[in-house]
């Protein structure tokens, strides 16, 4: 567990940094950044020390360094050119992924290489973050932007305990799938240990997409999810506000001369389609309309900080706000009074205060918003007269701020009546709401946050508990029939043994072999091994008689019922393989070895460091390719393999052709277990047809129908196989 107050370090890892670089007249000038992420985290750093990683919000020259800033912690800027900006930024975070989130699929822009900018951007942001770890350092990433950093932090330091924080909700399975990248964006937030919402819905949308789509094993009473041999424990921790400081501002901040003349009713957003700005002002003017009462007496302050004012979604939704306040205004304004005030600008922190605190109605009506913190900000601002709250159900600060009038923004009827509630509603009814909203909000503060996160973050590990029988009820028994065979299909290495560091070192053990052979003995299962290696050698190691062999990544096969199998072209290749082997030769450096397969190949890098496996494996590339055969990746090595398109899939394929028919999917259910990238071959095959896992990590998309974490779950699998009740012969 680490320990966060002592030497341990916090890296803070967000889009944006706590400050904003401005070229000045002759230097750059550093100004300090407002806003509720800064605000969240600025105390935790200060407290802990360490380093936040961020963006500087604009493109430093070649030469140009940060100016020293007098900070109790390190900040190091991640630099990006305009492309990058526009890409990552503009394009995939908030042209895609925000309205994504947010639940506005028909607003989302996808294009593939505002994708490939993110992935290359995220893997940025983690190449910093590795060159800046300290030994028992925490990282916490934070948000949408930056949900792939985590898989190439973890690649270039396993160890490395990871935090990440979504400030936007999570949407559900039936919106999120819609996102064409979003196995990778899942696989990115899996490389984490520890992964935060603000709300449990959030951490259930999350959950259900991890088992959904990924094929991961999800413990929903822990909140954990299994994928590969990773745990990552997802949980809900809803972020609370400086309470202190607010209340403190609001004590001490100026009294404005009208505030009596008027009922107001407060708005503050950042000008966002999320945030429900023209609903609301469509609701005020329904309240005028429908309770002439509160005409000349209520006012709606509407103020809106410019926000990716590049976008144009963001343009069009300022120019209906500019009318729609322009209309009403025409509509009911008098000599004595104009019923909206629309301040399109940031307003100081003193400013906010007095207008929080003098309010009568702050009006909070988002279409969907991941937590907001302007609804707990009015509420600890209510030092004096109480106000009322009028909450949107789609904010997740509804799920705790139960005293507030909720509203469902879409019912501009229901948001008028509840504003007319609001500005009639008795003393003691207000007093009573607001201080319960008040007790709850000082008590769940952003101290509160940040020790409940870290302390889960920096805690120990989550264990999920180990694949079990019951697991195979649930994912297989749906799917097996008794009056059908069960073709099962097993890659070797990797999957049936653990991967050794030499593949002579990969022996099966007696209780995988036994488990084997009674799923083989049974009449309503054949078993096939296909593997990589040489048939001889497979079949050497398995030892067991009446199954099906594939080996050569199925150039070659014998099984009971198929005639012995070699691909016609292999001897074409021979010579060639041999020739391409010696050249490897020459290029290996000690702990590197080929092993020659017949008509394919393999370059073993396993023993290599990642830096030396990295030069030999691009010049291996250029050879094999130049000889004519095709390059794949395996476990730490590098496979050629003759061009004949003919893989792990094919033999599938080709085993159950042969034995159940053309038809075979008529008659035959399909398991298969593989834990390498030739195995997706198989998976791609069998997809919608059989049912596939795969095995160990991966941090790439995988067509697997499920992950399994390790050899001891296929032992489970084949456990449970072996037995199943048998259906009655006849
Ligand atoms: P935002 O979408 O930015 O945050 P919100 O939570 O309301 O939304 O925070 C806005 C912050 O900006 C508040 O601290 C507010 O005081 C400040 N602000 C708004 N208008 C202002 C103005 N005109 N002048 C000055 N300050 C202004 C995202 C998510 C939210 C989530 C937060 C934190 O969208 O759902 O609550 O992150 O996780």
């Amino acid at each position: 567990m680490l320990d966060l107050t002592s030497e341990a370090a916090l890296i803070v890892v967000s889009n944006r940094l706590p400050i904003s670089l401005r070229r000045g007249r002759d230097s750059l000038v550093v100004e300090r950044s407002a806003g509720g992420l800064v605000a969240a985290l600025d105390p935790a750093l200060r407290r802990t020390g360490g380093t936040w990683i961020g963006w500087p919000g604009m493109r430093l020259r070649e030469s140009e360094k940060l100016p020293s800033v007098d900070e109790a912690y390190t900040i190091t800027p991640v630099p990006m050119n305009d492309n990058e900006v526009r890409r990552y930024y503009h394009g995939l975070s908030n042209g895609a992924l925000w309205p994504l989130f947010h639940s506005f699929p028909e607003r989302t822009r996808f294009d593939r290489r505002d994708w490939e900018i993110y992935e290359s951007v995220n893997e940025r942001f983690a190449q910093v973050t590795a060159d800046e770890l300290t030994r028992n350092c925490l990282v916490w990433i934070h948000d949408y932007h930056l949900m792939r950093v985590g898989p190439h932090l973890r690649r270039r330091c396993p160890n490395q305990r990871i935090a990440f924080f979504l400030h936007i909700p999570f949407p559900s399975y039936d919106i999120y799938r819609t996102l064409p990248w979003y196995r990778e964006v899942l696989i990115g937030l899996m490389a984490c240990d520890q992964v935060g919402f603000h709300c449990p819905g959030y951490v259930r949308n999350f959950l259900d997409c991890a088992e959904r789509l990924l094929g991961a094993r999800v413990d929903r009473d822990k909140n954990l999810v299994q994928f590969g041999a990773r745990t990552v424990r997802a949980d809900a921790f809803p972020l609370g506000i400086d309470y202190e400081g607010h209340e403190r501002r609001a004590r001490s901040a100026p009294h404005s001369a009208r505030r009596d003349s008027h009922k107001v009713i407060l708005g503050v957003d950042r000008l966002d389609y999320t945030k429900g700005i023209p609903g609301r002002i469509r609701a005020f003017e329904r309240l005028l309309e429908v309770y002439p009462e509160h005409r000349e007496r209520a006012v709606l302050i509407q103020v809106a900080v410019p926000s990716r004012g590049q976008v144009a979604e963001y343009q069009a939704l300022k120019r209906e706000i500019d009318e729609l306040v322009g209309r009403v205004n025409g509509r009911f304004a008098t000599s004595e009074w104009s019923p909206i005030r629309y301040l399109y600008r940031s307003v100081s922190p003193e400013r906010l205060a007095s207008l929080y605190r003098d309010a009568d109605v702050a009006l909070v009506t988002p279409l969907r918003d991941g937590m907001n913190l302007v609804a707990k900000e009015f509420v600890a601002s209510q030092t004096e007269d109480p106000g009322v709250l009028v909450l949107s159900r789609m904010a997740g600060a509804a799920e705790s701020m139960h005293e507030a009038l909720m509203v469902n923004p879409y019912n501009i009827d229901g948001v008028a009546n509840s504003l007319h509630q609001a500005l009639t509603m008795d003393f003691q009814d207000r007093a009573n709401r607001m201080r319960a909203l008040q007790r709850r909000e000082r008590r769940h503060d952003l101290h509160a946050w940040l020790e409940g996160f870290l302390s889960a973050a920096s805690g120990p590990a989550a264990q999920m508990r180990p694949t079990a029988l019951q697991d195979f009820d649930l994912w297989l028994s749906p799917y097996l029939r008794s009056d059908l065979q069960l073709a099962l299909f097993l890659d070797y290495d990797g999957t049936l043994t653990p991967i050794v560091s030499h593949p002579s070192q990969a022996v099966l053990d007696d209780e995988t072999r036994e488990l084997i052979q009674r799923c083989g003995a049974r009449s309503d299962t054949d078993v096939s091994i296909v593997s990589g290696r040489k048939l001889d050698d497979v079949r050497s190691l398995v030892r067991l008689p009446g199954i099906t062999y594939a080996g050569n990544h199925g150039l070659e096969i014998v099984g009971p019922g198929i005639e012995s199998f070699s691909h016609e072209d292999v001897p074409h290749y021979q010579k060639r393989i041999a020739s391409l082997a010696q050249e490897l030769e020459h290029i290996c450096i000690e702990g590197a070895w080929v092993e020659e397969k017949g008509a394919s190949l393999t370059l073993h890098l396993r023993a290599l460091s990642h830096l030396d496996q990295r030069s030999l494996d691009s010049r291996a590339r250029e050879l094999i390719l130049e000889a004519g055969f095709q390059v794949r990746e395996a476990h730490c090595a590098l496979e050629a393999r003759p061009p004949i398109g003919w893989d792990k899939g094919h033999a599938v394929l080709y085993v159950l052709r042969e034995r159940y028919g053309p038809a075979w999917s008529e008659n035959v259910r399909t398991i298969y277990a593989g834990d390498d990238r030739t195995d997706e071959d198989a998976f791609r095959v069998l997809s919608g047809l059989g049912v596939s896992f795969r095995i160990g990590n991966t941090d790439t998309p995988t067509q697997a129908t499920r992950q399994l974490p390790d050899v001891e779950s296929v032992k489970t699998l084949l456990r449970w196989l072996a037995s199943r009740p048998e259906a009655p012969q006849g």
